[in-house]
Formats: C-alpha cells, sequence, structure tokens
C-alpha cells in the first residue's frame, strides 16, 4: 500500500495572494515528481462547489443565519473529504488546498462571533481527526490586503461577493483569530510575511516548504 500523501493548506484574509502562490507550492511539489491534488475550499467538487455559491452569493436579499454559515462551511467540507481529499491522501498524492478549518475559525469564528468549542465540535465529527501537515499562513496588513484585491476584482471586472462586502473590523477580527491559531500550533502553521513583493514572498514560502519536506524525508 502507499504511504499516506501530504496535506498543505494556504490560509489567510483575502487578497493575500493564496490563489497566486498555490500555483507555486504545488508546482514545486509536482516537480519533486509527488502527484499533487490542487483543490479550495469551500469547494473543491461539484456539489461542494454549489454550497460554495450559496456561501458566497451577495445578491440574495434573505440574510444568511451565522449558524446555517457554518453548518453550510462544515457541509462542504465533509463532501470534500470523502470524495477528493481522502481518497487523494490514501493512494499517495499531496494535496494543496486553497483554505480549510483555520479559515473557519477565522471567519466563522473571528469574524461572526461564534464560539470556538461549536467549531471544535462540528471539525470533529466531519473530519475524523484529519488535520493538515502543514498550513501555510499569509499574513498582512488588512488594508493593504484590500487594495491588492481591488486591483484583482477590476482587473478581472468581478464584484464583491458576500464576505469580500465585510467591513474592516471583521477583517481585522479575522486576521487576529488566524494569528491566535499559528501562536497556539506553531508546529503545523508557519505564518509567511506576505506583504512584499511577489518574488520576495515566493522566495519566502518556497524556503519554508522545501525546509518541511526535508524534515519529513
Ligand atoms: N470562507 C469561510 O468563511 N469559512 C471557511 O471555512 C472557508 C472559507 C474555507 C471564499 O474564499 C470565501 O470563503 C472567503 C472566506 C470564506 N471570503 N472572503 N473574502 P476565497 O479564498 O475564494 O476568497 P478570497 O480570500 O477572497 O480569495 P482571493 O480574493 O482570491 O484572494 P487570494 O487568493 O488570497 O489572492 P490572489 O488572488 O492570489 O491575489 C490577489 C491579487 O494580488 C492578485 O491580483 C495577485 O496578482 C496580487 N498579488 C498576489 N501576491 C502579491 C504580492 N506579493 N505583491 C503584489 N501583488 C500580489
Amino acid at each position: 500500500m502507499s504511504q499516506r500523501g501530504r496535506f498543505i493548506t494556504l490560509e489567510g484574509g483575502e487578497g493575500v495572494g493564496k490563489s497566486t502562490n498555490l500555483a507555486l507550492v504545488a508546482d514545486w511539489i509536482e516537480a519533486q515528481g509527488i502527484e499533487v491534488v490542487r483543490t479550495r475550499e469551500p469547494g473543491g467538487t461539484a456539489r461542494a462547489e454549489a454550497i460554495r455559491g450559496l456561501l458566497l452569493d451577495a445578491d440574495v436579499t434573505e440574510p444568511l443565519e451565522d449558524d446555517a454559515e457554518l453548518l453550510l462551511v462544515f457541509a462542504a467540507r465533509a463532501q470534500h473529504l470523502a470524495s477528493k481529499i481522502r481518497p487523494a491522501l490514501a493512494r499517495g498524492a499531496w494535496v494543496v488546498c486553497d483554505r480549510f478549518t483555520d479559515a473557519t475559525f477565522a471567519y466563522q469564528g473571528g469574524g461572526r462571533g461564534i464560539p470556538a468549542a461549536r467549531i471544535s465540535a462540528l471539525e470533529a465529527f466531519v473530519q475524523q481527526g484529519l488535520q493538515p501537515d502543514l498550513t501555510l499562513l499569509l499574513d498582512m496588513p488588512m488594508q493593504a490586503a484590500q487594495r491588492r484585491l481591488q486591483g484583482r476584482l477590476d482587473r478581472d471586472g468581478e464584484q464583491r461577493d458576500r464576505f469580500e462586502r465585510e467591513h474592516g473590523e471583521f477583517f481585522e477580527a479575522v486576521r487576529r483569530a488566524y494569528l491566535e491559531r499559528a501562536a497556539a500550533a506553531p508546529d503545523r502553521i508557519a505564518v509567511i510575511d506576505a506583504s512584499d513583493d511577489l518574488a520576495t514572498v515566493q522566495h519566502r514560502l518556497l524556503a519554508h516548504l522545501q525546509a518541511q519536506v526535508a524534515a519529513w524525508r
């Protein structure tokens, strides 16, 4: 039987560069001759992407209740884990995922104010002990990240989604919650300063990834 693959997540607030750097991480692992599955949350499979649509849709007038939002996040995750992440890890592929449960603690916990114990209960139920092996947390001041996000939205002609329309205090609370998670799990979560130019951030990210992969060997 092949050895279980590694599970790597990228985290951080909007606009910090997760999508951009996921490609770098996945390409580097692939260059080591390892099968890589690139995915994202919420989403990653057809049904989970449909749930993502419910979560991000900003045009529906009926407000989405916080508990309903939390349950939708974990419903999408249960589907994603069962039909994509676990099978990939079981055959020895490495999974590189744009956001996972640290985002739930940051957005639904820090941002919405849902008690961490309630999130932990769902985490235990849905994940059955599965955790990322490594989380790369891209961190930078919220206002600079907002400028990057706006640049991307302008470039691609996109509207802000339901989360992207939140106010500054929400995003500050999300960032604080992420940094608290990192302080509580320093062996798993690496905080990467994402405020510099892309080449500098990517150099930092790769240095950390390479050191971690070497330690796993
Ligand atoms: N959510 C939740 O509430 N609970 C959960 O459990 C989960 C998610 C899993 C969708 O996530 C929403 O779901 C998210 C939280 C919620 N809400 N929000 N907002 P998402 O990951 O799809 O959405 P996002 O954070 O908005 O992603 P994003 O806008 O695509 O941001 P990004 O991936 O971090 O950034 P990027 O697209 O790679 O980069 C943004 C721009 O900056 C782009 O033009 C880049 O070319 C540029 N860039 C990147 N790096 C640099 C550097 N270093 N310098 C200069 N410019 C750069």
